[in-house]
Parts: structure tokens; sequence; C-alpha cells
């Protein structure tokens, strides 16, 4: 059976294959412009499931999705229901907490559930007038010449619709992307980590949070690391990354409690040692991907934006961010080019795949660098260290969290900007180094020391040096 999705009407059909969060907020941006939209998504509608599976249960919401959601008027809303988190907290493996603020007061992240948000975008892209939403439609397959698109229902059952704009956000794994895949001159990569993750629960103790709700509480153990945000149920959800092959090595409960007893002891009474060893073995831990693709487009018919044109591994606090700010990039050069596609998804992908192809290697180089040497006290001194230098040269100095984190630079340009002031920093140092060495020489030779004096101490010192190595 073939449908034609183009109503009688003046305006194009735009198609958001995925509604995620990155589709349903798009079907909002498109619907506001007066596009036909119809949205075609291959689960059934959230709203009403009973058992929402998929992944993380929250997100850490920053200025580039906020800025995305307030285009559409959800901000308010959205941020009503999430919880500030005005600070890292820092656990050492003695149990120690030590909170390293964000920034200044106004300076914060929120903690959302996802399937809310997500719920909310959905109901907000409904209430256009101009909206269609298909729910149990996966696409299965389209065609980049014609721009007919197959999508197959639970019963088995297919249909065929056309329109005018296919906006692939179906995820990581993109159906809409396999068609790029078979086109000369499209670059594609995509690099699975060692590490795994798995999300415990943290329940409420005599109905309070169980932990201070308003941080994102971290463990950092190297290799292992553990994060939590809070929920407004009062719970707190866990995420435990580590290779696959240590959690495979866990096969017990007991072998659980003894890696928990090593690592984050003091998670073992907030989480409850039952629940603990229940819920480890409820999932098993999941896979992390960074796919990087270019071009985003396909002539005038076809784009993608979200986790399907680059999927980040979560070491930033970026994926949702970054495809919410896929959205406004768009919707920005939409005005630019009078809504003509043909001008308009060639600049999409000359302006935005630089920036993303930016945050997928900074959260990759996250990655790398917290599993090679963060443990807790190197965590609370780098970040000190970037928080003294940005006190004392507010405007010289900025943590490239806190560009990437609450501002709207490019992403691209925060990378630029961040080696310029390393730059400048080893510059600092290198000179209080001479410095240190020229004045200290310059005070040698004004004021020359007893040369017997001097003797003596290096008799000791070679004293003290072979002491040292029979030690
Ligand atoms: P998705 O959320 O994957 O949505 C894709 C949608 O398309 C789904 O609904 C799916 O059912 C549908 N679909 C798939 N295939 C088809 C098909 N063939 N036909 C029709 N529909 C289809 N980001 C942050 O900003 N902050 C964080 O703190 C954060 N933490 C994270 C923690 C973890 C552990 C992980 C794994 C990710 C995290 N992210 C975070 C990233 C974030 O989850 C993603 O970037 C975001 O979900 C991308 O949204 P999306 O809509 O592009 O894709
Ligand atoms: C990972 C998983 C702390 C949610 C990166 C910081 C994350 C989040 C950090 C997850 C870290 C790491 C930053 C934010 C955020 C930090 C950030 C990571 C939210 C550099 C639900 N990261 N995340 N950086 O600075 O900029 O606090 O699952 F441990 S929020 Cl890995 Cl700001």
């Amino acid at each position: 059976m073939e449908r034609s999705a183009s109503r009688q009407s003046r305006k194009k059909v735009v198609a958001v294959v995925g509604g995620g969060l990155v589709g349903a907020l798009n079907a909002c941006f498109f619907a506001k412009r007066g596009f036909d939209v119809e949205l075609f998504e291959s689960r059934e509608d959230i709203r009403r499931a009973k058992i929402v599976k998929g992944r993380s249960i929250n997100l850490a919401l920053s200025h580039r999705g906020r800025q995305a959601l307030k285009h559409v008027g959800l901000e308010e809303k959205i941020v009503a229901q999430g919880i500030p988190m005005h600070a890292r907290m820092i656990h050492s493996l003695d149990g120690k907490q030590s909170p390293i603020p964000y920034g200044r007061k106004g300076q914060y992240i929120l903690s959302v559930d996802r399937a809310n948000l997500n719920k909310e975008l959905l109901t907000a892209a409904e209430t256009y007038p101009n909206t269609k939403m298909n729910f149990d439609h996966k696409l299965q397959d389209w065609n980049a010449e014609t721009g007919l698109m197959t999508f197959v229902r639970l019963d088995g059952s297919k249909e065929q619709v056309k329109a005018d704009l296919i906006v692939g956000c179906d995820g990581a794994f993109s159906a809409v992307r396999k068609q790029f895949l078979r086109r000369s001159r499209f670059d594609y990569s995509q690099t699975y980590i060692p590490h795994g993750y798995m999300e415990l629960t943290m329940p409420p103790i005599n109905g309070e949070f169980a932990m201070k709700p308003n941080y994102l509480h971290i463990w950092p153990r190297n290799t292992f690391m553990m994060i939590a945000l809070p929920n407004l149920d009062k719970t707190f959800t866990c995420t435990l990354f580590m290779p696959f092959e240590d959690f495979e090595k866990i096969t017990t409960g007991d072998e659980v409690i003894e890696f928990f007893q090593k690592y984050f002891p003091d998670t073992i009474p907030l989480i409850g040692a039952d629940t603990l060893q229940r819920d480890y073995f409820r999932l098993p831990a999941q896979a992390m991907v960074s796919v990087k693709c270019n071009p985003y487009h396909i002539g005038d018919t076809c784009v993608l934006m979200g986790d399907a044109a680059h999927a980040v591994v979560p070491f930033y606090g970026q994926g949702m961010n970054a495809g919410f700010e896929d959205c406004i990039v768009f919707d920005e050069i939409m005005d630019q080019f009078n809504e003509d596609f043909r001008a308009v998804l060639p600049e999409y992908t000359r302006v935005r795949v630089p920036d993303d192809h930016a945050i997928a290697d900074l959260a990759m180089y996250n990655y790398i660098e917290m599993r090679a040497h963060v443990n807790s006290k190197w965590f609370i001194f780098r970040k000190y260290v970037d928080n003294i230098l940005h006190f004392f040269m507010p405007k010289t100095i900025i943590p490239l969290y806190t560009m990437v984190t609450f501002t709207r630079t490019r992403y691209h340009e925060a990378v630029k900007r961040w080696h310029w002031q390393n730059k400048v920093i080893n510059r600092g140092l290198l000179l209080s180094a001479v410095g240190a060495v020229l004045g200290g020489s310059y005070l040698l030779i004004k004021n020359p020391p007893d040369i017997n004096k001097l003797i003596v101490s290096a008799e000791k010192m070679w004293d003290r040096l072979v002491a040292l190595r029979t030690l």
C-alpha cells in the first residue's frame, strides 16, 4: 500500500525518522516553521507503554540543550522538572567527599529524567496541528533517488511514505544513515570503546536522598569509574563504567560485594548489599560507541541529526546537548537561506561537521584521560587548578568544560581556544622557571656563599644519596 503524505497544502512535508530526544524536539522545530511534519518512531508510544526499555535513566542537561528547548518554549517546563547540580562531589576511596563547584552561583547543570523529557517533547510536538505521530513504524529502507521510505509495523505489514525532506534522528545505529554508506565520498568511522556501563539504583533512606542531592557524584578510580545523578523520586542512578573484561570477571554475588568493598566501599550501605547483588546481574553491561561521519546530507532530500550523525561516548555529558544544538544550528541556517533545502543542507554540513567532530574527539579524549590516570586526588587537583587560573585571569583562561557546558561557543572553537590557553599556561610556567633560575643565579653571584660551607653540605648531600640507594 502506498500512501502519499503530501497533503494539499502549500508547505512541504518533513518526515522526522526517530521519536527519541532529538527527533521529538526536531518535530517541534519544523512544526513551528509551519511544515507538515510526520514523525515515525519504531517503538510504541512511550507515554502509553508500561515498561520503557532503553538507555540511561537520567542525563545531564546543560546550556546548549536548554537553549534549544527555549526555542520551542519548553525550557522552563523541563528545568522545573530537573534537579540542579551546582558542583561535582568527588568520593575518595577512604569515603571522603570533596565538592568542586562548576562555576559561579548561576552555573549549574540539571539532572533530567530521559523518559520524562522524551514524553514532554512528544506531547509538545503533538500540540502543533500540523504534526502527525506515527508510532510502531520502523524504517526498514529508503531510496535516496526517489525519497520513498518503507516502514514495517509490529504485525509485519509494510507502509510506503514519501516526503520532501527526510530528517534522520534514529540514533547511533541509524537506518537512515545506511543509504549514506552506499554512496561515494561518504566518510564514516565507528569505534566501540573497551568499557561498558551498568546502571544501579540507590534508594532513598528514610524517605530522603541517600547522598547530597544537588551534586554530580563521581568516584574516579582510573580504569573504573562511577557517576551518580539524582532523580525526583529521591533515588540516585549510579552508572558504573568498567572494561567489559572486568565486568565478565565478576560472576557471583560475593564477588560483586568484594569488588565494591575494594573500590566503592562507601556505596555498599547506600545501595544495599542485597540490591547490589541482584541489580548487578539484572542486565548485562551496555556498550558505548563513537560514530563520526561526513557529510550529514544527501542532496536536498535527507539530513542526519543527533546520534544518527554523531554518537559520542558519554564522558563529557554532551551527547543530547549536542544533538539539541544541531536543531538550533539547522534552524538558524533555515532563516539565512529562506528554507531552501538545496542551500540549507550543504551549509548545515559545512557548519556543523567540524563542531560535532570536535565534541566526539573531546569526549573520547576525556575517556582516555580519565582511564589513564584520574584518581580522586588528581581529579580534585586538576579542577582546582582550572578554577584558580580562571579566578585570577577570568578573561584569559576559561576552563574547557566551562566553554563546553555553559556557553554556546562552537565546539571546534572551544578546542582551539583550549590549545591556545595551554600554550599560555605552559609559557607562563616556563617563564617562571627561567625566572627562578636566573634570579637564583643572580643572588648567588651577588652573595657568593662560603665555599667551605658549600663543600661540606655537598658531602652531606652525597651521604644522603648513598643512604637513599641502600634503603
Ligand atoms: P536516541 O535517543 O537513540 O533516539 C533514537 C530514536 O529513534 C529511538 O526512539 C529509536 O526507537 C528510534 N529508531 C531507531 N531506529 C529506528 C528506525 N529504523 N525507524 C524508526 N525509528 C527508529 N547526553 C547528554 O547530553 N548528557 C548526559 O548526561 C548523557 N549521558 C549519557 C549516559 C550514557 C550512559 C549514554 C549511553 C549516553 C548519554 N548521553 C548523554 C547521550 C544521549 O543519550 C544521546 O546523545 C541522545 O539520546 C541522542 O538522542 P537521539 O534522539 O539522537 O537518539
Ligand atoms: C557521564 C555519564 C566529570 C552523565 C566528565 C566531569 C557523564 C554524565 C566531566 C553520565 C566526569 C566526566 C561534564 C559535565 C558530565 C565534570 C564535564 C559526564 C554527565 C569534563 C548519566 N561531564 N557528565 N566533564 O566536569 O564537562 O564534572 O551518565 F566524571 S556533566 Cl567523565 Cl559538566
